[in-house]
């Protein structure tokens, strides 16, 4: 399957709800846009950004006389396209080596498989990657991690299960130092007695990385559950405050109608959307190309 397949399938759930209605358009009309705007809401693109394009869609199709399907469909692609350039360079920043990711997300949001599906990524393109556990609250968190390593011919640090997560890590580096590796990925834990003990952990982790790598490049990304919808935003907004976040990763578009929620965070978060999760396997991890996405979501 080509990668625009790839994201159209991801997408064809999302996409079911807007298909038809868009066929259905003979020329400006209330009713059109109403509904337009409800399935724009219902992809959780967030309500604000739905009424604004859907107001700037009924000036066009008066002003320029916008007639049929293909021609209306064109025109939203204009401007949900460039709703999604304003958050910023959707590409990971690696420039050094080592370079560090830390994945971060609540519980079950598919973390540590978007840290396989990237470790297998980067060792394709030939470089050295270690994998570090840093999620030893839950039982066989480092098991899942090691598996995924082995499957991608990447590295692994790990410690027993309830050891001090900024000890892994603090090992981690020390070990990417020693052995010269390209790209090292942290996994976190998404879950502990409480959100705050989280959050603590985390600002810590971060703290960690930062004295023992200053002026490493690094990426902290957030990964959500795109069938989570707004929710989904109130996490990111916690998570951003802990750790700061440069990038999302938007999991599990496979399986929701609700691929809308990648305009609600770039909007209201102005976070760029790096990578989308379109499955379980290795493969299933696209970078984020706002024209294909649009596209993808439209055709
Ligand atoms: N369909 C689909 N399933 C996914 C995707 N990403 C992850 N999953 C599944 O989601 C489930 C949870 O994934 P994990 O990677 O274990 O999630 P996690 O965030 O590490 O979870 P915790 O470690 O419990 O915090 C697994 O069954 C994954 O296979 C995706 O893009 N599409
Ligand atoms: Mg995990």
């Amino acid at each position: 399957m080509g990668l625009f397949e790839k994201i159209r399938t991801g997408l064809s759930k999302t996409r079911k709800s807007f298909t038809g209605l868009l066929d259905s358009f003979t020329g400006a009309n209330d009713e059109f846009f109403d509904e337009l705007e409800e399935s724009l809401i219902l992809a959780d693109m967030g309500a604000e950004l739905a009424v604004s394009t859907v107001d700037e869609l009924r000036e066009r199709a008066k002003h320029e006389g916008l007639h049929g399907g293909d021609e209306i469909r064109a025109a939203l692609k204009e401007s949900l396209t460039a709703a999604l350039a304003e958050a910023g360079d959707t590409r990971l920043r690696l420039e050094t080596t080592p370079s560090v990711i830390l994945v971060i997300g609540v519980n079950g949001v598919g973390k540590t498989t978007t840290i396989g599906k990237l470790a297998a990524r980067f060792t394709g393109e030939g470089k050295k990657v270690l994998l570090c556990a840093g999620d030893t609250f839950r039982a066989a968190a480092a098991e899942q991690l090691g598996i995924w390593a082995q499957r991608a011919g990447a590295e692994l640090v790990r410690h027993e299960e309830g050891s001090d997560p900024g000890a892994v890590v603090f090992d981690g580096i020390a070990a990417a130092k020693a052995r010269g590796t390209d790209v090292l990925i942290c996994d976190t834990a998404g879950r502990l007695h409480n959100k705050a003990n989280l959050m603590n952990e985390l600002s810590k982790i971060s703290r960690i990385i930062d004295r023992e790598l200053p002026g490493c490049s690094r990426e902290n990304l957030l990964v959500l559950d795109a069938g989570t919808g707004q929710n989904g935003l109130i996490q990111a907004r916690q998570f951003s405050q802990s750790a700061g976040v440069t990038g999302l990763v938007l999991t599990k578009l496979d399986g929701t109608a609700k691929g809308g929620i990648a305009f609600a965070v770039n909007r209201e978060l102005g976070i760029p959307v790096k990578f989308i999760g379109v499955g379980e396997q290795a493969d299933d991890l696209l970078e984020f190309d706002p024209d294909a996405f649009v596209e993808a979501l439209l055709s």
